[in-house]
């Protein structure tokens, strides 16, 4: 086996390449890591000193390769499948990687500081502060219902890696942040990304670990059920 990923079940970003992994039916062996350990900790941070999974190897090519829209486009790169998870075409490629950032940047990071709320203090002149992030997704809600208005994947005609990550940053803001009952392209993109058998698949075998979850009691029942 040439790739390994070094990953969470339960963790978000590892969720975002895995969905590009099975999209594509790309062999690879999960390493699971468990940053609670010191020994395992050392070691990773010996990889990547900023300490945030999930990180790629790579036997075959000799390469570590962190960052998940980094992995994703490294992989599409180097192992690509049927499924193209960035366009073709020069001025769709820009935009599926501006919906990337956007989902990671204004969605999945905003989520993170509001799930990790009560773990890590938050300083007074921190810009990413609960109440920020809190804003921020809230603008976020707002323009992917405008985005979403009409189309079916957040950029171009097809699933693309912006898609690889709004579905787990959408999956726990909805949880700690619901969606405004009016956001209805919102949800009805959710809902799509739900049934992608990629995203499916990551909730799965994610299921055994929500116990985890900082705020399990919130999350609704169906995504419990076996
Ligand atoms: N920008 C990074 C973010 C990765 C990230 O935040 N990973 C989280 C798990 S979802 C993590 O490793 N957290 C461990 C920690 O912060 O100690 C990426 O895209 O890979």
């Amino acid at each position: 086996m040439t790739l390994t990923l070094h990953m969470h079940p339960l963790a978000s970003f590892c969720h975002k390449v895995l969905i590009a992994l099975y999209e594509n039916g790309t062999p690879f062996e999960p390493h699971l890591l468990d940053l609670g350990n010191p020994d395992q900790k050392a070691a990773f941070l010996d990889i990547w000193p900023v300490g945030k999974m999930p990180i790629l190897r790579d036997e075959a090519r000799g390469e570590t390769v962190p960052e998940t829209s980094i992995i994703i486009e490294y992989l599409d790169r180097h192992y690509p499948g049927s499924v193209p998870l960035l366009p073709a075409d020069e001025a769709q490629r820009l935009d599926a990687r501006l919906w990337d950032r956007f989902f990671d940047l204004y969605v999945h990071a905003p989520m993170q500081a509001i799930v990790l709320r009560g773990r890590i203090v938050m300083t007074p002149r921190d810009p990413c502060g609960v109440a920020n992030a809190e804003a921020t997704l809230a603008t976020a809600y707002g323009m992917i219902e405008r985005r979403m208005a009409g189309r079916s994947w957040a950029a171009g005609e097809a699933f693309s890696i912006a898609d690889c990550a709004a579905a787990p940053a959408l999956f726990y803001s909805g949880i700690v942040a619901p969606f405004p009952p009016a956001h209805r392209n919102l949800a009805a993109y959710f809902e799509r990304l739900l049934e992608r058998s990629s995203f499916a698949r990551v909730l799965k075998e994610a299921r055994p670990y929500f116990g985890m979850f900082p705020y399990r009691e919130k999350m609704p029942a169906r995504f419990l059920e076996v």
